[in-house]
Order: C-alpha cells, then structure tokens, then sequence
C-alpha cells in the first residue's frame, strides 16, 4: 500500500489558532513511523507553504488571501502525489484544506466519489455563513451546482466546482445551519445524520452513502474526515465540538468499509487542534485520530497475518 502523506498546518478559515500545529503533533506521535510499521509504503511530502495573496476582499468570507493561495498549492501536491500511485493521506489543518484536497483529487482522476464526514454539512457560501468562516464553505465551493450562489472570488481562478452533488454524501452531521439545510433539502443531497446512524446502524448507513455517490462502484473515493464527527468526549481537541455524535468505533468502521471497496484514493484528518483542551485531551484526540488513519491505510481489527499487513 502506497501512502503520500501531506501536512497542511493551516487555521485561517476560522479563528481559533492552534489547529494549525496539526500536522507537528500527528509526526510527533510517530505517524509516519506508525504507518511503515503497518507495512505501508510511505513517502512524507512535509507540510505546504505558500505566501499570502495580499489585498484580496470578498464580503463575509475571512482571509480569502490566505485561503487561495494555501489551497493553490495543495491541489497541486495531491496532484503530484496521486500521479505517483500514491494514496493520499493529508493532515490538516482546519478543513478549509478540502478545496484543495478534492479539487487535486479531480485534477488527477477525473470524477470522484466523496464521503464528508462531519457534524457539519460545510455547505455555506458567504452569503448564508453566520461566520465568515471559510471552513463551513468548502462543499458550497466544490459543487456545481452550487456555483450561481456564488460571487466572482479573486485569487480563487484556478478552482473550478468539479464535482456533482449526486457524487457528495454526508454522514454524521448534527449541527446544520438553516440554509445549509435548504440547500440539502432543495438538492436532495444524500446526508446521512446522527438520526439515520441511530436507525440504521453505521455499516448499514456507510453503503447506503456509497451505493448512493458511486452505484456502478467504478470512482475514485475520497474521504474528508473531520475529526469533529466523532462525539467531544472522543475527540475533545477540535474547534468547533458537538456532543452526540459517533463513536470511534462507528469512525473506524466508515473507514474500513471505505477501504475495502479498493478504491480510497485519498483521506483528509482535518480540525484536530492540539492546543484546546488538556494534555489528556490532547491525548485521546490524537490517539482517536490514529485509529481513523490507520483504518484508512488498510489496517484491520481483525489483525493481518505476518507480511500480510495492509495488502
Ligand atoms: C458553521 C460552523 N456552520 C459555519 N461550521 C463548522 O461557520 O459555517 N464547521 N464548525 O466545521
Ligand atoms: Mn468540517
Ligand atoms: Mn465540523
Ligand atoms: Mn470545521
């Protein structure tokens, strides 16, 4: 199993600082090391660097200077990564970084499939975000037919919306703002919330959304993970934390069964923040958030037999 990891340390697109040192807490744990013991194939693309696009404004939406060069540079890492053969594993950062990451996803393969996992549907445009944030925008930004809603963002020409609302699902969402569940609604997005979870059962609701985004099973899938999905109280060291929500257990289950239609092609672990919250916290987040990667690169709880670990 071939792995490219990529470290965006980004935290513009909401206003919490600390999320950010994401990427430098996840290599401190021994990720990397952590991955080539499960037999992967690592190669580490560091973190992205960029230089702010000064004198960019667009009305409620934050940083937009920063956000566009940022993403700029990593749709053109994942690009280059998964044109190496290379599944895409990248860290955030907040979850901003998702315009980057699937619109390099496009770039490389065509049409993609995406999973959002999220207590938030991320589907504002400035003119409905009660923030400003741009971390609550990056779905809006990525669908088609989402593009009328949107006003010309300078800086931003080299994202085009690449992908239909009929290849974007949902799970675990909780707390949705009223347009974007207009939007869900008037799009018939396929959104699974903590409701259905409860009702179906998290195996049951993970092929429903993949039967949903790739009935043929033939696309490329992407999975944006924020770790925000999880409930506080297994990942409390996120910005933006909602109780009632899924267990690591039902986390890791998404991404096994992710993994094992053979065609995860890339991950995002976004919104860890290992300066909220105590050491313990900050220990429990990030261990969370390594059962969820390691899931992602093919690691069974089953276990594997010897040589035979994510093949
Ligand atoms: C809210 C919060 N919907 C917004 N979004 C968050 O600012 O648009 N996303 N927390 O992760
Ligand atoms: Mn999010
Ligand atoms: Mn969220
Ligand atoms: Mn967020």
């Amino acid at each position: 199993n071939k792995v490219g990891v990529l470290g965006v340390p980004f935290d513009k697109g909401q206003l919490k600082g600390g999320v950010g040192s994401g990427p430098e807490a996840f290599r401190k744990l021994g990720l990397i090391e952590e991955l080539r013991g499960l037999g992967c194939d690592v190669k580490d693309f560091g973190d992205v660097r960029y230089e702010q696009i000064e004198g960019l404004t667009v009305k409620n939406m934050t940083a937009l200077g920063h956000v566009a060069a940022c993403q700029k540079e990593v749709s053109d890492s994942v690009v280059r990564i998964l044109n190496e053969g290379r599944m895409c594993l990248t860290i955030g950062g907040d979850h901003t970084c998702g315009i980057g990451t699937i619109d390099g996803h496009v770039k490389a393969k065509g049409n993609i499939a995406l999973l959002w996992v999220d207590a938030h549907a991320d589907l504002n445009t400035n003119a409905t975000s009660p923030t400003g944030n741009v971390h609550g925008m990056p779905v809006a930004l990525l669908a088609k037919e989402l593009s009328d809603y949107w006003p010309y963002l300078p800086g931003m020409d080299w994202q085009q919306p690449r992908l239909s609302i009929r290849n974007i699902a949902y799970i675990g969402l909780r707390d949705i703002d009223s347009y974007e569940r207009l939007v869900i609604d008037k799009f018939a997005i396929t959104a699974f919330g903590m409701e259905d979870i409860e009702r179906y059962g998290i195996i049951e609701v993970t092929n429903m959304a993949l039967r949903r985004i790739d009935p043929n099973d033939s696309l490329p899938l992407h999975v944006s993970f924020d770790i925000d999905s999880l409930d506080a109280l297994e990942a409390p060291c996120t910005g933006t934390p909602v109780r009632g929500g899924l267990t690591l257990r039902e986390g890791i289950q998404i991404m096994e069964e992710s993994y094992r239609t053979q065609r995860l092609s890339a991950v995002d672990l976004v919104e860890v923040n290992p300066r909220l919250g105590s050491p313990a916290d900050v220990r429990i987040t990030l261990e969370a958030a390594k059962h969820i990667i390691r899931a992602a690169v093919g690691y069974s709880r089953r276990g594997h037999s010897p040589e035979n670990v994510s093949d």
